[in-house]
């Protein structure tokens, strides 16, 4: 698979979609999920073009750690939650829907359980 420059979050990246910006540094973006599973998901994406986690160069990938890493301490800051999970897909099989890189970042809260665990 060849990366799509016209997969959403390319055109995200881009500004030709809207999205609810939360961080930007010169490397990677982090905006809300769209359907969140939890208050507070977010993803994490980096600017450059990467299909996803096995398509990566490795200072692609220290890069959207460091945001994730970044995001983890705000929600928890932020939002009060107690706890963050991170998850990657990478490739269909998997459950990757959307063929940029991205990491999501789901803040867990003590005694709540997360809305959409399913999604
Ligand atoms: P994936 O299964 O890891 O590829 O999930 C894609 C995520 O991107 C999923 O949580 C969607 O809600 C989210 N998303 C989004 O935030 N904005 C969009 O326009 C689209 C998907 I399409």
């Amino acid at each position: 698979m060849t990366y799509d420059t016209e997969n959403i979050f390319a055109k995200i990246l881009r500004g030709e979609i809207p999205s609810e910006k939360l961080y930007e540094d010169e490397d990677t973006y982090a905006f809300m999920d769209i359907m969140p599973r939890a208050e507070g998901h977010c993803l994490v994406i980096p600017k450059g073009p990467a299909i996803n986690m096995l398509d990566a160069t490795p200072q692609q990938l220290a890069a959207c750690i460091k945001t994730v890493h970044i995001l983890g301490h705000a929600v928890m800051r932020g939002l009060g939650a107690g706890g963050v999970k991170v998850e990657q897909y990478s490739e269909a099989v998997s459950g990757q829907e959307v063929f940029h890189l991205h990491y999501h970042v789901l803040p867990f809260y003590e005694g709540k359980r997360m809305e959409n665990p399913g999604a």
